[in-house]
């Protein structure tokens, strides 16, 4: 949709509309960006309110990417619309204004948080939503780098081409293609597989050796077989409603933790290459199926991924940065006290069969969890962590990281509806 050129309108002051960390934010605020702008608000239902709101965008000259309506769950005389924009070419802020006459509720979602320091980052408000994110890839898709591994390894890098293009392509509510692993893929599977099988048992809390014979019977977790996304996202939809996305690499933060309030978690499909089986910086579908499934299966688990992800949800950029931190020295990396030794929890640990063995002796420092503390821990990404954090329980860890996020500060909360799987915003007036 297209607006035409903007026909400028003088500015016009008003009110503050939205208040966060409880300063009022006023529209006059919007910077013209090179983003996208979603903009919210309910309109009395009345024949013609929508156009009338719409024609305002068109005389400012602001051009729409999508619109979306539904009925209000607040008020039932009242639909609540979804609008998102182009704001490079101005206009939006005395759109904004004029629209703020018509409409008592307009909420400002932004993309862009960086740029928009006083507005609500933009999120997903419902599962479908997450076909956005399918091109957002940070690294780590199907160009590699050139100290990666696979780097002069042209089989490997078009198979990586392949597994990119499914993720790319992939849209909500589809089924996650299933792949043909080589031979040679499923030799390096099976070899990690065989390695970290033994160190379970020792190595692993005693939540993940409970659920993983499940993974063997219901989903071929066998070491001459790499298993499909497809059959674990069906078999942890019935264990706990979570259900897996095929993504091409690496998410932003907020993306991804975005997911996890859907109850959705974001897979890489490929393998790690052939060379380094037992330790790789990336995420790859061993460390996946291997570290995050499992987990992922027991309610407790899920329960606690998706509050973290709903605490997520337009969280101001440095709150979501801690919140990666403490995700990566938690649900990544890690430890917990358990019949007075220490077991590893954390995805990255349990697969990496070199790190799972390095984790729990003494060669790395190791510090009590505490969630102020940690989220402030600097670490490195392409190799073994120098700290880990202990908890003491597996329990402990998830009760401090669900009390911790419970303090984000945010002008609104959120409800999630899993008959229609949106999230539901309540304002807080
Ligand atoms: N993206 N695809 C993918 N997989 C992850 O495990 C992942 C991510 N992005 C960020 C991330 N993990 C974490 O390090 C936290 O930042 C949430
Ligand atoms: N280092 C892990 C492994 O080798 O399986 C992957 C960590 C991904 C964050
Ligand atoms: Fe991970």
């Amino acid at each position: 949709m297209d607006a035409g050129l903007a026909t400028k309108k003088a500015r016009v002051s008003n009110g503050p509309h939205h208040l966060k960390d409880g300063q009022p934010i006023y529209v006059e605020e919007i910077e013209d960006t090179e983003g996208s702008t979603t903009l919210l608000f309910s309109l009395k239902e009345k024949v013609g309110a929508l156009a009338e709101a719409l024609s305002i965008f068109e005389l400012h000259g602001v051009n729409l990417h999508h619109i979306e309506s539904r009925p209000s769950a607040e008020d039932a005389e009242e639909y609540q619309f979804f609008v998102s924009c182009d704001n490079q070419r101005g206009g939006l802020k005395e759109a904004s204004i004029a629209l703020k006459e018509k409409c008592k509720d307009l909420t400002i979602l932004s993309r862009n948080p960086g740029e928009q320091k006083n507005e609500v980052p933009w999120f997903p408000r419902k599962i479908g939503d997450l076909d956005r994110f399918a091109n957002q890839i940070l690294s780590y898709g199907s160009e590699l780098d050139s100290d990666h591994p696979g780097f002069t390894d042209q089989v490997y890098r078009s198979r990586r081409k392949e597994f990119a293009d499914i993720a790319f392509h992939y849209k909500h509510g589809q089924p996650i293609p299933r792949v043909e692993y080589t031979q040679e893929e499923i030799k390096t599977w099976g070899t990690i597989f065989n390695e970290l099988t033994k160190l379970y048992p020792t190595h692993a809390c005693r939540e993940y050796n409970h659920i993983f014979p499940l993974l063997v019977d219901n989903c071929g977790f066998r070491d001459d077989n790499i298993p499909q996304l497809e059959d674990i996202s069906q078999f942890l939809k019935d264990c706990t409603g979570f259900t897996l996305r095929p993504v091409a690499g690496l998410l932003s933060s907020r993306d991804f933790l975005a997911g996890l309030a859907f109850r959705v978690f974001h897979s890489t499909q490929y393998i790690r290459h052939g060379s380094k089986p037992m330790y790789t910086p990336e995420p790859d579908v061993c460390h996946e199926l291997l570290g995050h499934v499992p987990l992922f299966a027991d309610p407790a688990f899920a329960q606690f991924s998706q509050e973290i992800g709903l605490a997520s949800l337009g969280a101001p950029e440095e709150y979501i940065q801690k919140l990666a931190t403490l995700y990566w020295f938690t649900v990544e990396f890690g430890i917990c006290r358990q019949e007075g030794q220490l077991k590893a929890y954390g995805a990255g640990l349990l697969s990496s069969f070199g790190e799972l063995q390095y984790c729990i002796s003494d060669k790395p420092e190791k510090r009590e969890f505490d969630p102020i503390i940690t989220a402030e821990q600097q670490y490195p990404i392409t190799e073994y962590q120098p700290v880990y954090f202990i908890s003491n329980s597996f329990e402990q860890a998830k009760e401090k990281l669900r009390n911790y996020a419970s303090t984000i500060p945010r002008p609104f909360s959120v409800r999630y509806n899993p008959y229609t799987q949106n999230v539901e915003v309540i304002n807080n007036k």
